[in-house]
């Protein structure tokens, strides 16, 4: 794996690291390459704007409410845009679907649908965006599978078909995490030079883990399994030592955080709203890819069931209880679930 051969002090960009794991397949025609790119672009677009929000008038709601009943923010709708118009034009896509818009977005006709389907949740954790705290973009890349320019089909397809996946940190320096299924590689934006450079390559989850992160806000709402879940984390469970918690309340930091250090992000199903019971993150947008991710790292994601790459997802926006991880963190979650409710 590129990182593990090249020489110290090597600087490798982005755009060379992902030509070169382009090279390892003899097939490819270079979109993916190219996509993926375009997404770093349009990540240091909006990461330059986050890193001044409290300093122009971009900061602050704009007074719309999004389709998941909140409140959207400048910020927000900027990053959607800067994400669409960088891959709207360029062939490589054929669709695209954005936590921030109900229906999925098609390419405007007079430019050329491309073969890959691109889903984003641009700016996560945006209830954050007043108080200076790290924000993130995650992206998800999947094969069209239909005739056409595409269609909601292609938008519902299993993790396991996930092509490639990632994020962008915007925290004290930005970072770019993805994985092509060859392992996961973090890169850090040099803003000297506008460039993101190889900082993490080859990451993988480190045991033992040290967090756990969880809005134990919510504890009341929650099940039996996932009580007891909590309780064996602190180590008030015999012969367990206890973990720290983390919680920012933005997926993206949190994740990032225990995938670095070893840990388990948890957003379990609560009773707050009884027709509701299925926690609040979306499985196509933030749970998928960061299961890909964990999964490419040596982890693993899931409902407190089953495995969030084989669930087959049935509508856009569809919400799921997400523990994700270190594997044997997640594996305790369903355990405790599975014997406990
Ligand atoms: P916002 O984008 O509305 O801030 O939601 C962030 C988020 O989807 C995810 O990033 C956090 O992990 C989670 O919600 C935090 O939710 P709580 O505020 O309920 O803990």
């Amino acid at each position: 794996m590129l990182g593990e051969t090249d020489q110290p002090g090597q600087i490798i960009t982005i755009e060379r690291h992902i030509l070169e794991e382009q090279s390892s397949f003899p097939e490819a025609t270079g979109t993916l390459t190219n996509l993926l790119y375009d997404i770093a672009l349009a990540g240091k677009i909006i990461a330059s704007r986050t890193n001044r929000a409290g300093l122009t008038e971009i900061l602050g709601r704009t007074g719309d409410t999004n389709i998941q009943g909140e409140q959207v923010q400048k910020l927000d709708r900027f990053a959607d845009d800067t994400l669409f118009r960088m891959n709207d034009h360029t062939g490589r896509v054929a669709l695209m679907g954005s936590e921030e818009h109900e229906d999925i977005l098609p390419i405007p006709a007079k430019y050329p649908a491309g073969k890959y389907v691109l889903l984003y949740d641009p700016l996560d954790g945006s209830s954050n965006i007043d108080y200076n705290i790290c924000l993130g973009t995650i992206f998800v890349i999947y094969h069209k599978i239909t005739t056409g320019r595409g269609s909601l089909e292609d938008c519902l397809q299993k993790g396991r078909r996930v092509v490639a996946a990632g994020y962008l940190l915007y925290g004290t320096s930005t970072m770019l995490v993805y994985s092509t299924g060859r392992g996961v590689n973090g890169f850090t934006l040099d803003p000297a030079v506008g460039e993101f450079l190889l900082s993490h390559p080859a990451i993988r989850i480190p045991e033992p883990p040290s967090y756990y992160s969880v809005n134990q806000g919510n504890q009341k709402y929650w099940s039996r399994g996932v009580q007891e879940y909590t309780a064996w984390l602190q180590g008030q469970k015999p012969g367990v030592r206890g973990l720290s918690a983390r919680y920012v309340g933005s997926l993206v930091a949190d994740f990032h955080r225990n995938l670095l250090a070893g840990g388990v992000f948890y957003y379990p199903a609560d009773t707050r709203d009884r027709e509701k019971t299925h926690g609040k993150l979306r499985l196509l947008y933030e749970a998928i890819p960061l299961s890909f991710l964990a999964e490419q790292a040596g982890g693993r994601g899931s409902d407190g069931g089953q495995n969030i790459l084989d669930i087959a997802p049935q509508t856009l926006h569809q919400r799921t209880p997400l523990f994700v991880g270190s594997r044997a963190l997640v594996e305790q979650a369903e355990a405790f679930i599975q014997k406990y409710g």
